[in-house]
């Protein structure tokens, strides 16, 4: 596995409303310092980060709303923090993804760094993780929300469909990838599978649900798969093994993994029961599907328990490099 790095340490949201109190926000750099830590004194492959126009995050998004971030953040002092109080206004859709002057700027390093890795695996062939912050996978066309500002992977899987180079999408993040939902809903050429926290109960609860499948010839290329709160490895290998048979039905070029660690026990966001070495199942589960799919990359999405992150990390580098030596 090739690695990139790019966690914005410049770049600490503080301030989230959940249940109308204002919270301490979880996505912060210092949940993924433990990670960076052992990738850069462990001898891997670094990948150096090259810089795209900004028209590479049109590929995924309405120009309304990236000119309405770009202007908003640009009014922003250094120790602003523009957070709306409610649902949906101002090109936000929750109220836990604020808005700093640095904002913009930030969240385009962190697609940069996620295409160079996808363009890298292009090139070498490499398996490649791609550490980065703040997360995409919340981010829809026209809002922010989740903590995501732009959808690092969906923009990734738009490259490639420019080459001509048939992506699926497999996220494994906690929470339901309601952006990454929302901007593929109609492209069959890009398949999207998610496992879940159900969202009758859990976050972003508009969507995520079973019968969201796609629209007109897009049909069948939108599978959700939501578990109950409090799932352990015996119900989630199942929707594992469900999620990794839709892939090879769809026979992609590429697959993108959007990984979350909010999915371990001891996570304080997200509420299932996975535990370390559950990490090391999921991440050869992986590497079995990759026999058959030319290229992958992992893509940081959630986590926010820094050990929690760590361990996870460590077992599904284990799973999915053990059967590739
Ligand atoms: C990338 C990612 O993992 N984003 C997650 C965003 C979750 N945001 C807030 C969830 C708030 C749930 N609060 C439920 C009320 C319990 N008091
Ligand atoms: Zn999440």
């Amino acid at each position: 596995m090739d690695f990139l790095i790019q966690l914005n340490k410049e770049f600490v949201p503080t301030k989230e409303i959940d249940n109308g109190k204002i919270v301490k926000n979880p996505e912060t750099p210092d949940r993924l310092k433990k990670i960076e830590n052992y990738i850069l004194s462990n001898n891997f492959k670094l990948l150096e980060s090259s810089e795209f126009g900004e028209d590479v995050i049109y590929l995924a998004h309405k120009s309304e709303y990236i000119e309405y971030l770009k202007e908003k953040c640009q009014t922003l002092g250094e120790k602003d923090e523009y957070l709306p109080e409610v649902f949906f206004v101002d090109k936000i859709f929750d109220t836990g993804t604020p808005l700093k002057h640095n904002t913009f700027e930030v969240a385009k390093k962190a697609l940069d760094t996620t295409l160079s890795g996808v363009l890298k695996t292009l090139e070498t062939r490499n398996p490649t993780y791609i550490l980065t912050r703040p997360p995409g996978h919340h981010a829809m066309k026209d809002f922010a929300g989740g903590y995501c500002y732009f959808n690092n992977v969906a923009i990734a899987a738009k490259y490639l469909e420019t080459k001509g180079i048939r992506s699926a999408i497999l996220d494994i993040d906690f929470h339901h990838g309601n952006g990454t939902q929302n901007i593929f809903y109609d492209d069959k050429e890009v398949l999207y599978v998610s496992i879940h926290g159900a969202p009758k109960i859990f976050y972003p609860w508009y969507s995520g649900f079973e019968y969201e499948t796609g629209v007109g010839p897009a049909k069948g290329t939108n599978k959700n798969i939501p578990l109950p709160g409090g799932a352990t490895w015996d119900i989630y290998k199942l929707a594992l093994e469900e999620a990794i048979n839709t892939i090879e039905t769809f026979k992609p070029d590429f697959l993108i993994v959007s990984v979350g660690y909010d999915t371990h026990v001891k996570d304080p966001v997200g509420h299932f029961a996975l535990e370390d070495k559950d990490y090391k199942e999921i991440g050869n589960a992986i590497s079995k599907v990759c026999e058959k799919i030319g290229f992958i990359c992992f893509v940081q999405e959630g986590g926010y328990n820094a050990s929690a992150n760590y361990k996870a990390f460590l077992n599904l580098l284990e799973g999915f490099e053990g059967t590739r030596r």
